[in-house]
């Protein structure tokens, strides 16, 4: 198992190598004391790496300047230009996916495939943004006046602060940042403060994207800090949009505040994810896909799997074979190849998943797994739980960032539709199925009432193609792919008169 001043070396190694400037980062190696800073630390043993320079109020305030600057400039350029800037992003990411990952290994805990596999998003949504630049499409509809012609157009719509989650702390901000750029929008990143160091890697191979491609200094900014550091960028009115990844109940705040100026908000909050198992389910899809939904990323996906409503004829097998699952998965050092299971964020997260646990235990629910592991580091591993209990009730109802299925059986399907809708979240959801009865109930009006709704593939794990976000307490936006790059730009709606009379609308006459 490596030492902090090992994990340090390694994400100092891998800053060098990003290009990030020495500036913001005071490592342990140089020995240096830390500025009045923030300590980036890693869950793999709970140490402090290094210190890096924080943010205020104030750097918040010229980074937004600078960025309002940068788009008088960036709105003109041709959109497949904004592309060429993008597509140099994505092969530098190319170059560096592995410095990446071992930075989102360091400081998330994630195990190395799915850390590769997070940058792997990244160069995804490159991919999609470059060809996105040349299809910013507007529709041309029939106008209702002879000589008159009626468009929609799409233009930039400004700054884009994006507020980020230590789980994903790459992906996201490139979801958010590459279509933004496309479109012609500047971004100021405040990441989590768990995850500084990803943030400066990202930081640094788009500063180098945009020196190679001429693109204006102040395009893009990261805000490193803690509360204060938020607040400056979501109540701050040039900022056209604020795209937050949290939980539910940072968007409570952020939503009504940049509401309050007249903002525009895209969140993507707390998930409470299900999988239905019917009988006619292939059971061994079913349990592989629940225990990667449930126990990868150690439980802390917004789109983990939190909630197994299974039919009562199969359940006994389903829980069986789930439970053996959490129990053989390895758990160790992220780096390490076959380990399965890194570490939770920090000790708070463990307290909140034992204080779940106890509550479960209290409304009845019988609790398999859920302990401490011993792998010889200070972090934070625990064993997969398996919760079974009586009714849909108590902790299954809130989402706790950690490695729990909760488990209740159901013995018809409207049942199942109605315990899968009846939480308050709506991200992600799966049904394992053979009926295409079923299936496509689930599918529709009456069905899952989650933004991403899956037949015969787990609640994890979304590709960057389609729309990512969900419904009621998730917040209601959409990220990634289809067409949610319309969040970040103006529409407007334009009638083009090319005759030489005044025709009014609906046939009015005026004089
Ligand atoms: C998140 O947890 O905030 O679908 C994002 C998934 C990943 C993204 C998760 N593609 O699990």
């Amino acid at each position: 198992m490596k030492t902090t001043a090992g994990l340090a070396d390694l994400a100092l190694g891998a800053l060098r190598r990003l290009g990030v400037d020495r500036e913001r980062i005071e490592g342990l190696a140089d020995g240096q004391p830390p500025r009045p800073t923030l300590a980036a630390r890693s869950p793999i043993t709970g140490g402090e790496l290094c210190g890096v320079r924080a943010d205020d109020a104030d750097a918040v305030a010229a980074a937004v300047t600078a960025a309002s600057e940068a788009f008088g400039v960036w709105r003109e350029t041709p959109a497949p230009v904004r592309g060429a800037l993008v597509k140099r992003l994505g092969e530098l990411l190319v170059e560096h996916q592995e410095d990446l990952a071992a930075l989102v290994s360091i400081e998330a805990g994630k195990i190395h495939s799915e850390a590769l596999g997070e940058v792997q998003e990244m160069i995804d949504i490159c991919d999609f943004a470059v060809g996105l630049s040349r299809q910013l499409y507007g529709r041309t509809m029939p106008s209702e006046r002879a000589g008159h012609r009626l468009q929609e157009t799409w233009q930039p719509l400004g700054v884009v602060g994006v507020i980020s989650a230590f789980n994903f702390p790459v992906a996201v901000w490139s979801w958010n940042t590459a279509v933004a750029l496309v479109c012609g929008d500047p971004v100021v990143w405040k990441p989590s403060e768990l995850t500084p160091l990803c943030a400066l890697g990202c930081d640094a191979l788009l500063q180098r994207a945009m020196r190679e491609r001429e693109a204006p200094a102040g395009l893009h900014a990261v805000v490193l800090g803690a509360r204060e550091v938020g607040e400056a960028l979501v109540d701050d009115a040039r900022v056209a949009l604020v795209s937050a990844t949290g939980s539910t109940r940072m968007g409570r705040e952020v939503g009504p505040r940049v509401a309050a100026r007249f903002g525009r908000s895209l969140l993507e909050l707390g998930g409470n994810n299900a999988v239905i198992v019917t009988p006619s389910a292939d059971l061994e899809q079913a349990v592989s896909s629940i225990v990667f939904g449930a126990a990868g990323t150690a439980g802390q996906r917004c789109t983990s799997t939190r909630r197994l409503l299974v039919h009562a004829s199969v359940a006994d097998e389903v829980v069986a074979k789930v439970t053996r699952g959490f129990a053989s998965l390895p758990a160790g050092d992220p780096f390490e190849d076959g380990v399965l299971l890194g570490p939770l964020v920090n000790e708070a997260a463990y307290e909140a998943m034992q204080a779940a646990l106890e509550q479960a235990r209290g409304v009845g629910g019988e609790v398999i797994g859920g302990e401490r592991i011993d792998v010889g580091a200070d972090g934070f591993w625990v064993r997969p739980a398996l919760v079974r209990l009586p009714a849909q009730t108590g902790p299954m109802l809130t989402e706790t960032f950690a490695p729990i299925l909760y488990v209740v059986t159901y013995q018809d399907f409207d049942e199942a539709l109605a315990l899968h809708n009846c939480v308050p979240q709506g991200l992600s959801s799966g049904l394992f199925s053979n009926d295409v009865r079923e299936a496509e109930r689930y599918l529709g009006p009456s069905g899952a009432d989650t933004g991403i709704a899956n037949v015969n593939a787990g609640t994890s794990g979304a590709e960057i193609g389609g729309a990512f976000g969900g419904e009621k307490e998730t917040g209601g936006g959409r990220e990634s792919g289809s067409d949610a790059w319309r969040a970040y730009m103006r529409r407007a709606t334009n009638t083009i008169n090319y005759s030489a009379a005044v025709q009014l609308a609906q046939g009015v006459a005026f004089g």
